[in-house]
């Protein structure tokens, strides 16, 4: 298996480089793009192949998606195969630009001339990956795979034809259901013949339905996209995932076409996707190269709970560092330093440091919570969302400060405190009297951001027993995977 370097460049501090080589799937000359992250040099590291549309080469995605960046930073190795076979003379081969040439359709042809050499289903999950693994320090035991429109097709049959071989899965603007658009039976006539039963090989609306992926599939799609409505169909493939029980996010965005635009705003979250469910790379091993997440935590704090609690549900690996609060720790010209406010929690991520609990758990959900159900991103459910997080940065902290009257002896108009904390309560009992959580029928942010000090109520001397609705309210949210209890917040 050799290979030919055909360019070589230096990229966020590792090697986007361009080969050939002789294949045997094709019977031609193919081409590739590899992406080394500068991590590649102490070890291997997982393989992310990325599939590309019609009309596209090698060297339209490692040139328009700007994915390198971030590879760089989580250590992916990315791929990008040409689609099709070229240097080829069928006939019919360059009549048109949505089959034969830059027109693979990741599948292996069963009709002549075309099954000579449009093999690009084994190329793409076979003879490729073992030249990578050849080639460059792969740890193919973690492969992911994504692409866009055709590519994402590509994607996800290669996916489901072959269980076990991918950890990950996503697409951007997919040709969903190819038996059922204009491109699909172009091609899947040309390249499979009439039968329509072979088609359903190479249909992921039909190869879901038989064996879903076991993680969850991400899909973006946008909704300016021209090919939307004839060519992509992504309801079809969400009706399939639903009656297959397939776990799959499927987002559109309003004011998106279908080109590289696009693949650009969403691509950092296809890569983040892959590289955390299922890990692609271990969360500890990313954790400790980008830097450990560091919380300035006090058991006793409320506040500093709302982001243990997050970081626990959403299992994100973080280390806590004790202030001696009691003692003023945080008021010190070393953690004033940090937060002016004098004030605690205090979050850092890497290069990120961010102070204020409602902050630091939108911070978290929107960087972590892979579900998008923590902080939905909807313009509609961030509204709703911040409602809350307000109200317990605020509001709610009155509850806070009486429990400091009582707890710390803090010189505070107590009688005041809990005057104002009554009245909030009173209303968010009545906003809980037909609903489960505060917002959406589901918990947010916004339920975290309010629940420790109103919880922790009765530490205020506060009574918690005239709000039945905030009692019920208290036990669902202890009734969440993931939740910790803390001292004055008992598990039940
Ligand atoms: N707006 C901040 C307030 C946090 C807050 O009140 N923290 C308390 C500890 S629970 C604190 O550091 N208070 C400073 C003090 O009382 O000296 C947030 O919500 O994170």
């Amino acid at each position: 298996m050799t290979l030919e370097t055909l360019s070589l460049h230096g990229c966020f501090g590792g090697q986007q480089g361009f080969y050939s080589h002789s294949s045997q799937e094709t019977g031609t000359v193919m081409r590739f793009g590899v992406f080394v992250p500068p991590q590649a040099k102490s070890g291997k590291r997982p393989v992310l192949t990325y599939l590309a549309g019609l009309t596209c080469t090698e060297e339209t995605f490692p040139i328009k998606a700007g994915a390198q960046r971030l590879a760089a930073e989580l250590g992916l190795i990315l791929v990008s195969p040409d689609t099709s076979p070229r240097g080829t003379d069928l006939p019919g081969q360059a009549e048109s630009w949505d089959f034969g040439l830059g027109a693979g359709f990741y599948l292996d042809a069963t009709q002549a001339p075309w099954s000579a050499h449009w093999r690009m289903g084994a190329y793409v999950t076979t003879e490729l990956p073992a030249l990578i693994g050849a080639h460059f320090p792969a740890d193919l035991s973690r492969q992911g795979i994504f692409g866009h429109s055709m590519g994402g097709h590509g994607a996800l049959v290669s996916a489901l034809r072959h269980p076990g071989q991918y950890r990950s899965l996503s697409a951007l603007a997919p040709i969903s259901a190819p038996s059922q658009c204009p491109w699909g039976l172009k091609a899947f006539s040309g390249y499979l013949g009439p039968d329509k039963a072979a088609w359903a090989a190479y249909d992921a609306s039909e190869l879901i339905k038989k064996q879903p992926f076991p993680g969850e599939i991400l899909v973006d799609q946008g909704l300016d996209d021209k090919f939307l409505e004839e060519q992509l169909k992504p309801h079809l493939l969400e009706q399939a995932a639903q009656a297959a029980g397939q776990k799959l996010t499927l987002r559109r965005h309003p004011g998106y076409d279908h080109g590289y635009f696009f693949i650009q705003t969403f691509i950092e979250q296809h890569l983040n996707h892959h590289a955390r469910v299922p890990p692609l790379v271990r969360p500890w091993r990313l954790e400790k190269e980008r830097g450990m997440i560091k919380l300035y935590d006090f058991e006793l704090s409320g506040s500093c709970y709302k982001v243990r609690l997050l970081l626990n549900i959403l299992k994100v690996p973080h280390e806590k560092i004790n202030i001696d609060f009691v003692n003023k720790e945080h008021k010190s010209e070393k953690y004033t330093a940090l937060n002016p406010f004098g004030e605690i929690p205090i979050f850092e991520d890497g290069e990120l440091r961010l102070r204020d609990a409602q902050a630091i758990l939108a911070y978290i959900a929107r960087k972590y919570d892979k579900s998008n159900t923590w902080f939905p991103d909807s313009p509609e459910a961030t509204g709703l969302v911040l409602q809350w997080l307000s109200t317990g940065g605020n509001e709610v902290m009155n509850a806070a400060a009486a429990r400091l009257v009582k707890i710390l002896n803090y010189p505070l108009d107590l009688e005041k405190l809990q005057a104002r904390a009554t009245a909030t309560f009173k209303i968010i009992d009545r906003h809980l009297a037909n609903r489960e959580f505060l917002e959406l029928g589901h918990p947010t942010i916004g339920d975290i951001a309010c629940f420790p000090y109103i919880a922790m109520a009765r530490e205020g001397d506060i009574s918690l027993k005239p709000y039945p609705n905030i009692q019920r309210w208290i036990d669902r949210m202890k009734r969440i995977p993931g939740f910790i209890p803390m001292p004055g917040i008992p598990a039940n």
